[in-house]
């Protein structure tokens, strides 16, 4: 990422150009740090002296994280229950795995309910992440109720004393609405049995600020309390995280990095925030 690297180095050598500020300006926004961010930044740094300018810069996006708990809030002696949201091929399946790998490596009994069901693909792809992991997977008939699906899963969850309840679902969101009171009647009948202690909405890092807009619009209908930012790996554009825990105020919980069930890790702003600076 490194994205003030250059900008420090060229700080410290004497005064920018023009250009070197317009260059400055144009790496932020590819960045995906977005409009409003970016001229805060370059603003702070236009009236820092040079000695100051990367303990302001640190301290600047520093106050732009959210300084909500990053960790998964477990309550002990009863099963925690995880809703995983979002839209369509941002990675919500793939999140589930790595989670079902994440929880069982920390020895904690997990259930899932495959709560997409609208297509047939989608059982079999998170069933057989299930085997692979290790995990009880609760499915559905293909194209049935979700909520059914989520209410069995944490009877069966709530059966055998799991640590961990996580229910996948489908993003289809041609109609808005539509997607919204179907995650709002699992969150329903799930809680008819257990509380939902984490709605995470999963958010494709690639997307920029397309994924901000997703952001704000699961943030207005259901109660996210945390992100799974995914595809870190595919995406240069290291400013993406700060962009959208600054405009919604909620946390990055994971980040994924990869395909595979061992590619999830808990957001570290700190050395995020370093990473940005190097
Ligand atoms: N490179 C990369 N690919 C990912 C990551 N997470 C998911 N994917 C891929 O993105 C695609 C869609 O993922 P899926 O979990 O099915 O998305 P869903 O529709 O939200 O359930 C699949 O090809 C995944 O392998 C990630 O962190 N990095
Ligand atoms: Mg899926």
């Amino acid at each position: 990422m490194a994205l003030f690297s250059k900008i420090l180095n060229r700080f410290r050598g004497g005064s920018l150009t023009s250009a070197d500020w317009d260059e400055f300006e144009s790496n932020l926004i590819e960045a995906d740090l977005g409009g409003r961010l970016t001229q805060e930044i370059i603003s702070l740094a236009k009236s820092a002296r040079p000695d100051d300018i990367e303990a302001e810069l640190t301290q600047l996006l520093s106050a732009k994280l959210s300084t909500a708990d990053r960790r998964i809030s477990l309550t002990p002696g009863r099963t925690t229950s995880i809703l995983v949201v979002g839209v369509n091929g941002t990675g919500k399946t793939t999140s589930v795995a790595k989670m079902m790998k994440y929880f069982k490596d920390q020895k904690l009994a997990v259930v899932v309910a495959a709560a997409d069901t609208f297509r047939a693909a989608a059982i079999d792809q998170i069933q057989t992440w299930g085997e692979r992991i290790g995990v009880p997977v609760v499915v559905g008939k293909s194209e049935g109720d979700p909520a059914a699906v989520a209410f069995d899963g944490i009877k069966r969850a709530l059966a055998e004393q799991a640590d961990i309840f996580i229910v996948d679902t489908a993003g289809r969101l041609h109609t808005k609405s539509g997607l919204m009171d179907e995650l709002a009647k699992i969150r329903r009948v799930v809680e008819k049995a257990s509380p939902i202690d984490e709605v995470l909405l999963v958010v494709d890092a690639t997307t920029g600020q397309n994924g901000i807009a997703q952001a704000k619009l699961f943030t207005e209908s259901v109660q996210v309390t945390g992100l799974i930012l995914t595809k870190m790996d595919g995406s240069a554009k290291g400013g993406i995280a700060l962009a959208i825990e600054d405009e919604t105020g909620i946390p990055v919980k994971f980040i994924g990095l990869g395909e595979s069930a061992a590619d999830l890790r808990l957001f570290d702003a700190q050395s995020y925030i370093q990473g940005l600076l190097l």
